[in-house]
């Protein structure tokens, strides 16, 4: 008998081979899901699928070791570890394989997410933080591979910050100083992405408790591992990395996937010193089978060797894992059967169940929508084209909501021509159609709870007799944040010591401690994900990018993870970080640009604010640090010297978001615009006006969102011209502003003249003062400008220039 096969010391045999059987069981059952869940796609009851066969015995040894108030961060392999722990369940697996929109009985995304998607649920019904340390927590997947990383490494970071800032150690909701380990899952091929890389160099840098597992099969679909990694095995290639006498590192631990006792062993060894040294650890799990191939899209017998196929069948984790339970004596050829068989015959039930209800809510809908239409018809209303509908709808087994949609939008058709006191319940049931079914679909885009960003009530700014520059706001609205509140904290690259490129945090580190406002390495994706990972444990992280024409290498974890956070978890899971940057209206091709349709396109979900001075910017800060919602915050690059009035309520006062400035009235045009360009503007405006244009200068100060109250389509009323001024590209954030303006506030209807549009040249802007005059849009172009408009609407008074 193997020695790993015998009890532990505190266990007796009896208890270990119950344990042992447990395992085994959990091992079959989720076989058994991945086996019927292929089925159910082939057979065409679900759309797609991806499983985890051939990981499952080392994610029963994962689990072992993941305690309450552990974290998750991993990808679509896992719903044994997810099962083990009690995350999640066979029937809520199979309710996500069929898309059930219902978060009762499929919590993880509401049936947003494709199925292998998992998450806990973080939040109450209202949007509120539920308790993270008495329950496992694992954080909302994403599709893209290594995706999970730069969240993973936030995760691990608050871990330190819980433990080493003792002002902290209150919040025992969220951690109990420090002792939860981050765990994360990738696939041996995905350690190819770039951000694989940077994670784990950063956390051998901070020292953070982060444990890696690999699921590593040789494969990334059908791609072997010699054209993924340079000699084909990542542990190897990371020993650089492995703790020695200099420090720093992590440790590295190798491991066979279909070896149950080895894996319990090593995962015990990583967990132990991950948690309490909170060092980094990376389990490479090698000889890892996928029996039925990738996903459901395709067949792995495409690209596997017969020879390699029998090895997989060979070294399958569950048949190993049987040769052990008989070899060792801890079950009999009948027992390992029995199980076998009643892991079928209970993951059948849950399927089934899991599909009953997904099937009997809509065929109740079904039953209510034809309720409607036979009423209809019985008064003789399309009689024989609504029981057509009526009987084909009936007749489906395995209905869809779009089945409904088709009925419903053709019902309507029908009945065009009838007066609306007839269609009325057609029409009402129209309604309530779109709305339980927006709610189920595109609800908690952003927080829907009392803290939502748009709830933070206004407090004016009250100035004092102070000038300083610009900077200096910045800087006293950071030292209150820091001051009033332990969980906020600052970190990106020159924030620490010199307290960033432009001061804003200048003297705070020697006041606040290193921890608190911290120097980062040049890595912006994970910058970026260590406060997404940070603040969805409860901290209030500001993320700094330094230059905004940088945030493109941040702008991939800023739209697949923090803006589809809330909607893809449907309101279970969110990030409250502030990632700050700055930028317009420096010079040089990478810095001065201002990509912002590119960003305000890539982020929805999250808010993009874009304030002109920096105590609009303060203001903003002050309301983002009271709300529970993500935003980006750029900064004018170009402000920090300029002098500014200090607000002697700087603890207090707040900038609604949404909510325009009006910087200047006037009625032949209103020129709508943002950050650096409104002072721009005004010069403009200044010039127009000695020839008698007085143009009304609107600053929306956020451009996500927009303009809520619809104050624009106001001012358009009056001056029936607008303008919109912009930094970007033609076509980039202005063309979001026409649409805005144009088609959502409806201001189309109140235009005289053709709508204008004002922004940089299509190429990035060329360096110095002569390369930004003639990239960038200056006073003298929006003179012109504008200025032809109103030559083209009066051209006695405003006689031609040109
Ligand atoms: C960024 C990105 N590129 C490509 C894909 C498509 N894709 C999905 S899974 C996969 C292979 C991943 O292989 P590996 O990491 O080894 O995980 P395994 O599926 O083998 O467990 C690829 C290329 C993706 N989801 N994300
Ligand atoms: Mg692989």
């Amino acid at each position: 008998m193997e020695e790993a096969a015998n009890a532990p010391a505190a266990l007796t045999r009896e208890d270990f081979r119950k344990q042992v059987l447990h395992d085994y069981r959990m091992a079959c059952e989720s076989r058994q899901a991945s086996l019927l869940g292929r089925k159910e796609v082939l057979t065409g009851k679900a759309k797609f699928g991806i499983f985890g066969d051939g990981k499952e015995v080392a994610q029963i040894a994962m689990a072992k070791v993941f305690q309450n108030g552990d974290w998750r961060s991993g990808y679509y392999r896992d719903q044994t570890f997810m099962f083990a722990r009690g995350m999640s369940s066979v029937q809520q697996f199979f309710a996500q394989l069929y898309a059930d929109p219902d978060t009762d009985r499929e919590p993880a995304s509401g049936g947003r997410s494709m199925n292998g998607h998992f998450a806990t649920r973080l939040l109450d019904e209202q949007g509120n933080w539920l308790p993270q340390t008495d329950r496992p927590n694992c954080s909302a997947d994403i599709s893209p591979t290594a995706g999970q990383m730069p969240r993973l490494l936030g995760l691990a970071l608050a871990s330190k910050l819980y433990r080493e800032n003792a002002d902290l150690h209150a919040y025992t909701d969220f951690s109990l100083k420090g002792n939860e380990i981050a765990f994360g899952t990738i696939g041996n091929a995905s350690t190819s992405e770039g951000i694989f890389w940077e994670t784990m160099n950063a956390a051998c840098v901070m020292q953070v408790p982060l444990l890696m597992s690999v699921w590593d099969d040789g494969y990334g679909i059908s791609v072997p591992a010699k054209y993924q990694t340079a000699k084909e095995d990542i542990s190897r290639l990371l020993s650089g990395f492995q703790t020695d006498k200099f420090g720093q590192g992590m440790e590295i631990f190798n491991v066979k996937g279909w070896d149950y006792a080895g894996l319990c062993k090593t995962y015990k060894m990583a967990a132990d010193v991950c948690r309490q040294k909170h060092t980094p650890v990376l389990v490479q799990v090698t000889e890892v089978t996928q029996p039925q191939g990738h996903s459901t899209s395709g067949s792995h017998e495409r690209y596997k060797s017969k020879e390699r196929l029998e090895w997989e069948k060979e070294y399958d984790c569950i048949a190993k894992m049987r040769e052990w339970l008989i070899a060792n004596e801890l079950a009999t050829v009948e027992e390992v059967d029995a199980i076998e068989n009643e892991a079928t015959q209970s993951v059948g039930d849950a399927q089934q169940a899991a599909l009953n209800a997904f099937l009997s809510t809509i065929k109740f809908e079904v039953a209510g929508f034809c309720d409607i239409i036979n009423a209809m018809a019985a008064q003789g209303i399309a009689t024989a084209e609504f029981a057509e509908i009526s009987a084909g709808l009936q007749s489906k087994s395995d209905p869809l909501r779009k089945d409904i949609g088709n009925a419903l939008h053709k019902a309507l058709r029908l009945t065009a021509s009838l007066g609306v006191a007839q269609k009325q319940p057609l029409l009402d049931y129209y309604n309530r159609f779109n709305e339980l079914n927006n709610n189920r679909y595109s609800s908690h885009l952003h927080s829907q709870s009392p803290d939502s960003a748009l709830s933070v009530p206004e407090v004016p700014p009250v100035f004092g007799d102070e000038t300083v520059d610009g900077y200096m706001v910045i800087r006293a609205c950071f030292d209150a944040a820091m001051q009033r509140d332990p969980r906020v904290f600052a970190f990106g690259e020159d924030v620490g010591k010199i307290g960033d490129v432009n001061q804003g945090f200048s003297g705070l580190q020697e006041k606040y401690g290193e921890l608190r406002v911290t120097d980062k390495g040049i890595r912006e994706w994970s910058i970026v994900g260590e406060g997404l990972g940070a603040s969805m444990r409860g901290l209030r992280p500001i993320a700094e990018i330094q230059y905004l024409d940088y945030l493109l290498y941040a702008l991939v974890v800023m739209s697949d993870d923090i803006a589809t956070l809330q909607y893809r978890s449907k309101g279970g899971q969110k990030a409250p970080v502030i990632i700050r940057t700055r930028g317009h209206r420096l010079e040089g091709i990478w810095h001065s640009g201002s990509p912002m349709g590119t960003i305000i396109h890539a982020v929805r979900g999250m808010h993009v604010c874009v304030p002109r001075n920096m105590t609009q910017a303060a203001g903003i800060y002050n309301t983002l640090l009271k709300s529970d919602e993500p935003a980006l915050v750029v900064e004018c690059l170009n402000g920090y010297r300029i002098k500014e009035k200090l607000p002697i309520n700087m603890d207090e006062f707040t900038v609604p978001l949404g909510r325009p400035d009006t910087l200047r009235f006037g009625e032949h045009a209103t020129l709508v615009t943002y950050g650096s360009c409104c002072r721009i503007a005004l010069e403009a405006a200044d010039m127009l006006a000695e020839h008698g244009i007085r143009v009304e200068i609107i600053d929306v100060q956020t451009l996500l969102p927009f303009d809520v109250n619809h104050l624009i389509v106001e001012s358009l009323k009056e001056t029936n011209r607008l303008v919109v001024l912009d930094e970007d590209v033609p076509g980039g954030a202005s063309a979001f502003i026409l649409q805005q303006v144009l088609e959502n506030q409806g201001g189309y209807r109140y235009l005289d003249s053709a709508p204008l549009t004002i922004t940089a040249q299509p190429h990035r802007p060329a360096y110095g003062t002569d390369g930004d005059y003639f990239s960038k849009p200056g006073a003298d172009e929006i003179f012109m400008k504008v200025y032809t408009m109103m030559h083209e609407t009066d051209p006695v008074t405003w006689p031609a220039l040109l």
